[in-house]
């Protein structure tokens, strides 16, 4: 198979990124499609990369979906969800403001997740401005995906998004990410999530309209960080079905 990714920036700032795990065949359709994704950019990069073996996860996280009339409701639920899977309240708090201010030290945001220590709340990437990028994972058949979503009732609007969360979340759980919370970058979506054991928790709104930062705090043991490192960024994982 073969690991096609896509990242675009604007002004230095990364803008966009996705990737997909595809057959030889589909590559031009796959990379046209990629070159739509961001709405503006100055800088494209594509990456085509062969993959030798792929492991199969049968069932994404089972997917939640819950509305708030205010950022402050909305985060104060996503406290509780992340303290129900062991996240300590004040952990999840400093999360909460990492993204807030932008989890990267020279101001902004990261290419890939802030890996906190569920113990003791450090900052454990070994790069603290370009962060873990969780690489090499998508769904076995996207079309089929697309479908099962859509009648469920998500909006076509949220479908990529949604798509490519969803199987990055599943993927982290499956490599030992105890949980994870995320939301965009993209200024005009605010549907964030809390992911874990538990499911895929979308939560709305996450942040305010119009803000441009966003990321993801993978909350992690520090003992398995090799092991969890090297499966995030190397091991290429399909996802087979929705839960
Ligand atoms: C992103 O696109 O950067 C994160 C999107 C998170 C929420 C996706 C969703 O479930 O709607």
């Amino acid at each position: 198979m073969i690991s096609v990714r896509m990242r675009a920036e604007l002004k230095g700032l990364h803008v966009s990124g996705a990737e997909r795990l595809i057959e030889e065949g589909s590559l031009k359709q796959v990379v046209q499609e990629l070159l739509r994704r961001p709405k503006a950019y100055d800088k494209l990069v594509i990456t085509v990369e062969k993959v030798e073996k792929v492991f199969l996860i049968p069932k994404a996280l089972t997917i939640y979906s819950y509305d708030f009339k205010c950022v402050e409701d909305a985060r104060a639920f996503a406290l509780e969800k992340l303290e129900e899977v062991g996240i300590k309240r004040e952990l999840g708090q400093k999360a909460l403001e990492l993204l807030d201010k932008g989890p990267n030290p020279r101001g902004g945001n990261m290419r890939g997740a802030v890996l906190m220590d569920v113990q003791t709340g450090e900052r454990l990437e070994p790069d603290k401005e370009r962060g873990i990028r969780t690489v090499r994972v998508d769904w076995k058949d996207r079309k089929a995906i697309k479908q099962a979503l859509l009648k469920r009732g998500i909006k076509r609007k949220y479908l990529n998004r949604l798509m490519d969360a969803l199987a990055l979340a599943t993927k982290n759980v499956h490599c030992g990410v105890l949980a994870e919370l995320c939301w965009s970058d993209d200024e005009d979506y605010t549907t964030g999530y809390v992911a874990s054991n538990l499911g895929y928790i979308r939560i709305n709104p996450l942040k305010e309209l119009g803000k441009p930062i966003g990321g993801r705090v993978y909350f992690v043991k520090r003992e398995d960080l090799e092991n969890l490192i090297e499966c995030l960024e190397s091991k290429a994982v399909l996802i087979e079905a929705l839960t």
